[in-house]
């Protein structure tokens, strides 16, 4: 196969594989420790803009300090920062699982006519048990939205970004609360009208949001223009769904109250009837020490501990039958997780020449509004039209098995997962007819 040398980058002990995401203020990127073959989440900061408010570079230290303390079943465990001369790694348990918004389709799912209520409760259970053990660490997030929500391989929540929203508003540059994609649809009234606000209160209604998004599949305070939105929060001016039960609504109203001091606290949380079903509360040991040394070391910006950030050339680690294995195993029809979620990327061997699938690609993508971006084989799609979290990036690159058998990657690179699932079915039409399926026996798949 055609495929030249590729690089291996690695920062100190960490192998550092794909972007996974860009959030607000950071990329995120797999990586991998070369010492155990742990795979990691590494946050990646640009120090200058980290360091250069006092202020707020004290606070992050002080919250980045308390999270590796925090050793919470439902938190991304914060394993080590480290720098290098530029820039700041946040090493992180590495959420395997995904995104729990993508889990929503699975979640809406009637059984009997009924929806079933059980899955974004056990959730809903879980983010609470995170949110009151950070909080009782003095540690508030501040910023709870669906992107900070993942899963484990095991399916549990895994909330991340705990202790970080600092990094955010820095991002902002306005002091105020700043999200990703501009719309503060999961803020509380008191932040949105920036009034001053207690993290603790401001972080359930946003809890409260969630849960809401988690029964019904939609927002609750949604609108195009931004005026419009906040008075809708302010007024806490929402439509349930008629099939919520009335125990769900019932919580949903407490959580959801404009007022910061009457609006329900965790402890009434607990005991209310609807959240007490099935509830095991969440076991686990406390960390009563952890090294700090690194995070000091950061925030000193002490050169002697600077990590190293080397490029090495490797030689391409798959074969043309690992190809073929791998796509057999990721053919269309598995994009979909068994559990109901969806991958953010995926490949499938295709028949035809390269250049035609170039053009079948694009032909599938200029008119759902991509800008295309074309260097040899591999393509960058950037969809111009701002989604649920901004715009959507998609990356294809096409690989040569045989002159007539090909493998396309498909893989997001910034937005939503469910909006690149929606890009994906509509090229997965286009692409149909090119599609090598396991199975096929025709003389151009043989080669
Ligand atoms: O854009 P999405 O939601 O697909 O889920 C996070 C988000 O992906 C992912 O990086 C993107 C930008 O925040 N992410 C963040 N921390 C992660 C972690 N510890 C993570 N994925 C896995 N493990």
């Amino acid at each position: 196969m055609n495929r030249p040398k590729v690089q291996r980058r690695i920062v100190g002990k960490y192998e550092v594989g794909k972007t996974i995401g860009q959030g607000t203020f950071a990329k995120v990127r797999y990586a991998k420790n070369t010492e155990t073959g742990e795979s990691v989440a590494l946050k990646i900061l640009d120090k200058q803009k980290l360091l250069k408010n006092n202020k707020m570079a004290g606070q992050i230290k002080r919250e980045i300090s308390t999270m590796k303390l925090i050793n919470h079943p439902n938190v991304v465990r914060v394993y080590e920062v480290l720098a290098s001369k530029t820039k700041i790694y946040i090493v992180l348990e590495f959420a395997m699982g995904g995104n729990l918004f993508d889990k929503i389709p699975k979640l809406m799912q009637v059984h009997d006519g009924r929806l079933k209520e059980d899955g974004a409760r056990s959730y809903f259970q879980q983010l609470i048990n995170a949110v009151d053990y950070c909080h009782s660490r003095g540690v508030y997030h501040r910023d709870l939205k669906p992107e900070n929500l993942l899963l484990d391989a095991q399916g549990n929540l895994k909330v991340s970004d705990f202790g970080l929203s600092a990094l955010s508003r820095q991002a902002g540059g306005d002091g105020l609360l700043h999200t990703a994609c501009g719309t503060p649809n999961y803020a509380a009234p008191e932040v949105v009208t920036d009034q001053g606000y207690d993290g603790a209160t401001a972080d359930l209604w946003s809890c409260g949001v969630i849960l809401f998004e988690l029964l019904s599949g939609y927002l609750p305070f949604e609108d195009s223009n931004l005026m419009t939105l906040y008075n809708k929060i302010t007024a806490a001016e929402y439509n349930c769904p008629s099939w919520l039960s009335p125990g769900a609504k019932n919580l949903i109203v407490r959580i959801l109250d404009p007022n910061p001091t009457t609006r329900i606290k965790v402890p009434e949380i607990l005991e209310d009837a609807w959240f007490k079903k099935d509830y095991k509360p969440t076991l686990f040991e406390e960390k009563d020490k952890a090294n700090l040394a690194d995070v000091e070391a950061v925030f000193r910006d002490s050169e002697e501990h600077h990590v190293t950030e080397k490029k090495e050339e490797k030689p391409t680690p798959m074969n043309a039958f690992d190809l073929i294995s791998m796509s057999r195993a990721l053919d269309l029809g598995n994009f979909f997780e068994e559990e109901g979620g969806f991958k953010r990327e995926t490949r499938f061997a295709a028949t035809g020449s390269a250049n035609e699938l170039v053009q079948k690609i694009e032909a599938a993508s200029k008119p759902l509004g991509f800008e295309i971006q074309k260097k040899n084989f591999k393509m960058r799609l950037e969809n111009v039209n701002p989604g649920r979290k901004g715009n959507l990036e998609v990356a294809t690159e096409i690989f040569q098995v045989s002159p007539s058998l090909h493998m396309v990657e498909v893989r997001k690179t910034k937005g939503d997962t469910l909006e690149f699932h929606k890009f994906y079915k509509k090229l997965s039409t286009t692409l149909n007819d090119v599609v090598w399926k396991s199975g096929d026996t025709s003389d151009s798949n043989n080669k």
